[in-house]
């Protein structure tokens, strides 16, 4: 198939799916057109089958707002028509799905019928699709889309809650290609970080109010008075200087490493002992699996599509959002025994494997072909 793939080149984790998924279709044989506005993070090497198509949004000083929508809509029917595009697969609603739909449009008028999947992932729906300058849009393109998928169930019935969708969702999950996120010996990193062999707990996101990064430091200084530890913060965003002030109020900053943006999060899943995503709300927690897949159990909050991944009592646990003294519980009860913890460590990675992308993988382009079949 030629299948066109729209996304956010960012280090977000729709545009991670998105972009390890066209990876992935190309390396079976598919050929893959990324159309963004700059080039994907992950993508960032040579493969005979993926493309990369740049959206150029031209400033014009009347634009307060560059109708980036515009932009990508036109670059489709662009694309779409030279490279005769069997499919188009949007990742994250919006402006993505409309701009499909719209492009789609255009196309009718040439003869040509693309049909379009949109794939929510979880801010599209859960924070800013449900936003009232937002809503019928949302709903109107996820409605005209030929596919429709949601990377959980709870991601779906959000949906169905939310927006009056006709629509039949079909929940594909995420996956990790464990080829690339898997145990690897680190030992030289593992004693720089952790020089008198303490525990190594890691949090990785975009530091937003929703993964509520205050909650990692406070649960961490919990652990702190029984289990001697250090934090790894990996990522950057809003919250970062209010997470770092925290450090200092708590007295906690010793012990606790913030990294930044980090390519190889790979390289530091592999020195961590305990992952945390105390999460307002999660729709899947991509970041959580790819620590699991580095064998770390993890202790999130069970909001979202996070119990869909994580399984309480054995690939770590589930506790409430905000509740800081189970999290900081369940994390000591991993971390205290090293049986305890070894066994934690193997579920984690037993429960990934079931996200394995050789598995997935069929079932997008089964998907694929059900939608082109029907359109
Ligand atoms: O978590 C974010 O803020 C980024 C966001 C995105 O759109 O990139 O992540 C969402 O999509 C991921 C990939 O499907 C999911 O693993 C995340 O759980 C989801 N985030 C939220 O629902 C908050």
């Amino acid at each position: 198939m030629k299948i066109g793939i729209v996304c956010y080149p960012t280090f977000g984790g729709s545009g991670v799916v998105a972009t390890e998924l066209g990876k992935g279709l190309a390396a079976n044989g598919h050929q893959v057109h990324f159309i963004t506005y700059s080039q994907p993070a992950r993508l960032d090497f040579f493969s005979a089958n993926l493309f990369y198509h740049e959206v150029s949004i031209s400033k014009y000083p009347l634009f307060d707002f560059p109708p980036y929508e515009l932009a990508l809509a036109s670059k489709l029917v662009d694309v779409v028509r030279f490279e005769k595009l069997d499919l188009l697969h949007v990742h994250y609603a919006i402006p993505h799905a409309s701009a499909a739909f719209m492009a789609k449009q255009i196309l009718e008028t040439y003869g040509i019928r693309i049909p379009v999947v949109t794939t929510l992932h979880g801010t599209d729906i859960t924070l800013v699709g449900k936003d009232p300058s937002y809503n019928p849009v949302v709903t109107f393109s996820i409605n005209q889309s030929d596919g429709v998928t949601a990377v959980s169930t709870n991601l779906k019935e959000d949906t169905i809650k939310h927006f009056e969708v006709a629509k039949d969702i079909r929940v594909i999950p995420n996956f990790i290609d464990l080829t690339r996120f898997s145990l690897k010996p680190r030992e030289h990193f593992k004693k720089a970080i952790a020089p008198g062999d303490e525990r190594i707990l890691v949090h990785t996101s975009n530091f937003r109010r929703v993964k509520r990064t205050s909650d990692v430091i406070k649960v961490f200084q919990k652990i702190q008075e029984k289990v001697r530890c250090k934090l790894l913060m990996v990522g950057d965003g809003p919250d970062r200087v209010n997470a770092e002030q925290l450090c200092r109020d708590l007295g906690v900053c010793n012990d606790v490493r913030f990294l930044g943006k980090q390519d190889a999060i790979e390289e530091i899943l592999s020195v961590a002992d305990l992952f945390m995503m105390p999460s307002e709300s999660e729709s899947f927690g991509l970041a959580a699996l790819e620590a699991m897949a580095c064998s770390v159990p993890v202790v999130s909050s069970n909001a979202g599509g996070l119990p869909e991944l994580n399984v309480d009592g054995v690939t770590g646990f589930l506790d409430d959002v905000g509740d800081i003294d189970r999290m900081a519980a369940h994390a000591v009860y991993i971390l205290e025994d090293n049986d305890r913890l070894a066994t934690f460590k193997a579920a984690a990675l037993a429960r990934a494997k079931e996200f394995d992308l050789g598995l997935i993988l069929p079932v997008y382009e089964n998907y694929y072909q059900e939608v082109i079949d029907q359109v």
